[in-house]
Parts: C-alpha cells; structure tokens; sequence
C-alpha cells in the first residue's frame, strides 16, 4: 500500500470513529468537514471538528452544542433519509465501536442510540464535571474509549 492510500485510509478510519466515539462525538461533523476541506497549516481535525462543534466558539462544546453537532453528522451520512445508519453508511469503521452505540443489537444505528451513546462519552469525558468538554476533555475521552475497545 502506498503512503496516500495509508492516508486515505486513516482519514477515513478517524471519520467513522468520531461519530461512533462517545467522547469524540463532537468530532463527528468536524471530521467530516475535514475531509471535505484538509487542513492547512497544522491545524489537525480534531481541532476542527471541535471548533465546527463549538458554535459560540467559547472554547467549550456543551451538551446542547454536541446534539447540533452530531445531529448534522448523523444527516450527513444518512444517505438515503430513513433516519437510521448502516455499517455500509459509515464507510470504513471499528465494528467493535459500532456494536457499542447499537443498543439494541438490530445493526442499525438510530439517532436516539447515537445520543444516548454521546451523552454518556461526555459525562465520562467531563473531568472537572462543568457540563461540557474542552477539547483537551474531548481529545482523552476519545483516547480513552478507543483503548476500551482495542
Ligand atoms: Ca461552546
Ligand atoms: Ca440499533
Ligand atoms: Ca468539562
């Protein structure tokens, strides 16, 4: 394989694992707006896919920011509007992420799975318990829950 298929791979690895990372999940969007537009100028996507998240640009992607984030995420990949994902969706992902977000086994995510998934990466993620995650909060979380699954 050559270095730009590496890439490409990885890139679209890093897609697929924001929207099924809890503490990632603000880099759902972000991801996503990354690959459409690479970044320059050391700017990682993770950073901006943080700063697509934070809205009001305080520094702070709280619950409410992390719903809009990941609600245009999930629309984005939702190809054909039936309001679920598929594992062909996604593109290439870490089936074992998958299954965690899949509550309830049927192979297909629903919004209100990838929520409750969100919700609960956020409280884990939230260190100094303010409700929201920094992206030094949000950059452990995602750490943190790819090691879980590995
Ligand atoms: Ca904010
Ligand atoms: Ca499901
Ligand atoms: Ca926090």
């Amino acid at each position: 394989m050559g270095t730009r298929e590496r890439s490409a791979r990885r890139r679209g690895r890093a897609v697929a694992a924001a929207v099924l990372c809890g503490g990632a999940l603000a880099i759902g969007f972000g991801a996503l707006a990354a690959v459409a537009q690479p970044p320059s100028g050391g700017t990682t996507p993770e950073r901006l896919a943080f700063e697509a998240a934070d809205s009001d640009g305080d520094g702070l992607v709280s619950e409410a920011e992390m719903a809009r984030d990941a609600a245009a995420a999930f629309s984005a990949l939702d190809r054909n509007r039936d309001r679920r994902l598929t594992r062909a969706e996604l593109g290439e992902h870490d089936p074992k992420l998958f299954d965690r977000v899949d509550a309830d086994r049927d192979g297909v995510l629903t919004f209100s799975e990838v929520m409750r998934h969100k919700l609960k990466g956020l409280e884990a993620a939230d260190t100094n318990r303010d409700g929201a995650l920094s992206f030094e909060e949000m950059l452990a979380g995602a750490r943190k829950e790819l090691e879980a699954v590995r």
